[in-house]
């Protein structure tokens, strides 16, 4: 941002220019010539701006250019001050008619700041009100030069992003760690206008068109009458909604799977969901499909750990993620795209890429690497970024378009609609998080929260008055272009494609090609799900639906509810597994892990120092955990055991054997180990975490009963135990601890 100075300056000469050009001549003016206005055939220079025209400081996205004047930088001022700039005296006692007599209405400062808390909330999001965001960049590969001319896609090109991530049903206070879909929503603003890739952590949707979305929610959140369940598909009416609209069983057996609990936003893939068409400069066009990679991997909560944490610490994700870019493990994920023919069925190998309940499995259609996002940037206030950022699928930059994807149709209506009531009018582009960061020459004016003083007597075009600006911009000033395909010719009905039918295939897909671990925990899911339900027939109607996935999850589930299962009605598909889709079998790097590391006054002290310094050099979080706050030694504290919970840890290191508290309640006094440091370990183990002891940590190990079974080492010296957890942790879980699956 230039300083005022120079602008007013410019402001000044430029008016001295205009004077000399239009005095002479001014219609209506005694002995000026008749006027003679032709439209005018190019653009002219734009018009300096007068000074009142000075975009607001706070404008800018990012926040870098925030200049030290800024309302931005609230409290950092010396003197408090009204919304108006006059200093205030005091402000913590109301004007009054003596200290004990009536307050006055006259009083201003009292009822500013009243006034202005009484209208702090907003509407929470209808969906994905449960959210949080960080800042970025993006780094194109160059990759996709040939498939699409989208300039931040070039090689070497960096463009700023806010990510925001959301769960889809609680409400803004809601926790966490619930099982649902997560929302993927990045906004990337561009040099060519800003595009928002608004995506899920699951690549298939519940509906196949938009017209259902009203009603799919209104069955999942809460109850009309009583208000709960907060957050949870375990209710009659979800279940009763996906029973009944089957197109719904392929994403709900995501959403049953360990995908519906993520470990961390850092761990999540995220999808388009819907096929796009990208064109290149030449016009060419390709349909493809977006997908998030995470360099983390892609891992899950277990469920005991989920529940857990919604109320030991219902902000873990929102946590975890500020944490990790607070520590500089920046999270990373590759952007990539899977391409297809654009041919007039918009098909691929069979499978309808119109429908949003349908993916193309990866080795169908390998995912290409197009760039990476880094998260390095928290948030400075979290309602001015997180609360008030909108996206909308609308906001596409120059070679990238929709399709006809009904539910993505639906969509491009409902994102601006939604904002009118939730950022209250029509112009939210204005608010600083939402501000593109190309140059922006529209011709919207006036409205609610107007912020931009518009010159200029013409907002419309063709004009004669404004110097005819502005022009509309063609293929050399690379101007959007709405890829012109050619709509079959069709009666106008109320129906979807005849493949659209197809509501099991995937479902089954997905189901065999999870490991026999990753079947348990479907199975675990949807049985607990179903039997928070009141309602027999839904249960059983449920059933029908898995019974025509697989007739072995379906009798899972059945035995687990205590009901017969049912078969199947329709002819089973003959699905092949895509490895892919599966979470296990692979290893990942351990940047950004949280190590808890219990230490007792008896530890070797020294050794626990290295181990801690050990675990920062391998890039992740070393927690010391010790029996009162403050410091061991010379080393902090930052858990007590009183706040240590297995959920916060990806593994643990035990450095000694702590003695009972004294004021532990119920403590058999006569263990050797403090009883919340048993059960630390405990939980650790049944949420198959990696354990690592040495020194008299190996009798908290033994005391727990967990020595010698997988995943548990006791080590001669800490540098071991860390490097057999970490060996560890690379397969995210110790996943033979889990009970041998009955399929
Ligand atoms: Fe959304 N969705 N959605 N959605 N959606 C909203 O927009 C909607 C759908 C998604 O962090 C709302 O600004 C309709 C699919 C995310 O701010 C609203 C339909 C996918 C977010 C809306 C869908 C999404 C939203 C609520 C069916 C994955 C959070 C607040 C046609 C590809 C964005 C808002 C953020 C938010 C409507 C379906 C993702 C009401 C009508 C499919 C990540 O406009």
């Amino acid at each position: 941002r230039k300083p005022r100075k120079s602008a007013k300056s410019a402001v000044k000469s430029a008016a001295a220019k205009v004077a000399a050009v239009v005095t002479p001549d001014v219609p209506g003016r005694p002995g000026s010539a008749p006027p003679t206005i032709d439209e005018p055939t190019s653009p002219r220079d734009p018009l300096p701006p007068k000074s009142e025209q000075g975009t607001p400081e706070t404008r800018t996205a990012t926040g870098a250019e925030t200049g030290a004047a800024s309302t931005a930088n609230g409290q950092q001022g010396a003197f408090l001050t009204t919304s108006q700039g006059a200093r205030l005296r005091d402000t913590d006692h109301s004007l009054k008619a003596g200290p004990r007599g009536p307050t006055l209405l006259q009083d201003h400062h009292l009822r500013e700041k009243i006034t202005h808390f009484d209208h702090e909330r907003i509407p929470e999001r209808v969906v994905h009100a449960r959210g949080t965001g960080a800042h970025g960049f993006f780094t194109g590969y160059g990759t996709a030069d040939g498939m699409t001319r989208a300039g931040f896609l070039a090689k070497g090109k960096e463009t700023p992003v806010f990510v925001r991530f959301s769960t889809v049903l609680g409400s803004r206070g809601s926790a966490d760690t619930v099982r649902d879909t997560r929302g993927f929503a990045t906004k990337f603003y561009t040099d060519e206008g800003t595009f928002d890739l608004v995506g899920n952590n699951i690549p298939v949707f519940f509906i196949q068109d938009a017209i259902k979305f009203p009603d799919i929610i209104h069955a999942a959140k809460p109850h009309p009458d009583r208000e709960i369940p907060q957050a949870q598909s375990a209710h009659d009416t979800f279940w009763d909604f996906v029973s009944l609209h089957t197109e719904a069983q392929h994403h709900t057996m995501w959403n049953m799977s360990d995908r519906g609990i993520p470990r961390s936003y850092r761990t999540m893939e995220g999808f388009g969901v819907h096929t796009f068409r990208l064109a290149n400069a030449a016009g060419e066009t390709v349909l493809a499909k977006f997908h998030w990679k995470p360099k983390l991997g892609v891992h899950s909560l277990v469920w005991e750990e989920a529940q857990l944490a919604s109320g030991i610490d219902p902000d873990f994700h929102r946590r975890d993620l500020y944490d990790a870019i607070e520590a500089g493990a920046f999270p990373e994920w590759e952007l990539g795209i899977q391409v297809f023919p654009d041919t007039e069925e918009e098909t691929f190998d069979g499978i309808d890429l119109l429908d949003p309940t349908k993916f193309v499995p990866e080795e169908l259609a390998p995912v290409q690497a197009i760039g990476k996002l880094v998260l390095n940037r928290t948030p400075t206030n979290f309602f001015a970024e997180t609360e008030q950022v909108a996206f909308h699928v609308g906001h596409l930059p120059p070679g990238i378009d929709v399709t006809n994807d009904p539910l993505l149709q639906g969509r491009l209506f409902s994102y601006v609609d939604t904002q009118l009531t939730r950022l209250g009018g029509p112009n939210f582009s204005q608010i600083p998080i939402n501000c593109p960061h190309a140059a922006v020459n529209d011709m919207l004016r006036d409205g609610f929260h107007q912020h931009a003083v518009h010159a200029g007597a013409a907002p419309y075009r063709p004009n004669s008055l404004d110097g005819g600006n502005p022009f509309p911009a063609g293929d050399a000033e690379n101007a959007f272009l709405d890829v012109p395909v050619r709509v079959a010719e069709a009666a106008k009905v109320r129906a979807n494609p005849a493949s659209f039918d197809d509501h099991y295939s995937q479902a089954r897909l997905f189901w065999l090609s999870m490991s026999p671990v990753e079947q348990d925990h479907i199975v675990a899911a949807y049985t607990f799900e179903l039997a928070k339900c009141y309602e027999q027939p839904l249960k059983e109607r449920q059933l029908r639906a898995l019974a025509n996935i697989d007739p072995t999850l379906c009798a899972r589930v059945a035995t687990g509810l205590g009901l017969p299962a049912p078969e199947p009605t329709v002819q089973l598909a003959d699905a092949t597994p895509s490895a892919a889709l599966s979470q296990i079998g692979q290893e990942w790097p351990g940047d950004g892990r949280v190590i808890g590391i219990v230490v007792g006054p008896d530890a070797d002290l020294a050794a626990v120092g290295q181990v801690r310094a050990e675990v920062f050099a391998a890039g992740m979080l070393p927690l010391l955990i010790a029996p009162h706050g403050g410091t061991v030694g010379d080393l902090a504290v930052q858990r007590t055991f009183a706040t240590a919970r297995s959920i916060e840890y990806d593994a643990i290191l035990l450095a000694a054997a702590p003695a009972p508290a004294p004021d532990v309640s119920g403590a058999d006094k006569a263990a050797t180990v403090d009883p919340r440091i048993l059960l630390l370990v405990d939980e650790c183990w049944r949420h198959a975490k990696a354990i690592g002891a040495w020194d008299a940590g190996g009798s908290v190990v033994e005391q727990a009963g967990v020595a010698g079974t997988p995943g548990v080492t006791i080590a001669d010296s800490g540098t071991e135990a860390f490097a057999a957890v970490t060996r560890l942790l690379a397969a995210h879980r110790v996943w033979e601890r889990f009970p041998a699956s009955v399929s």
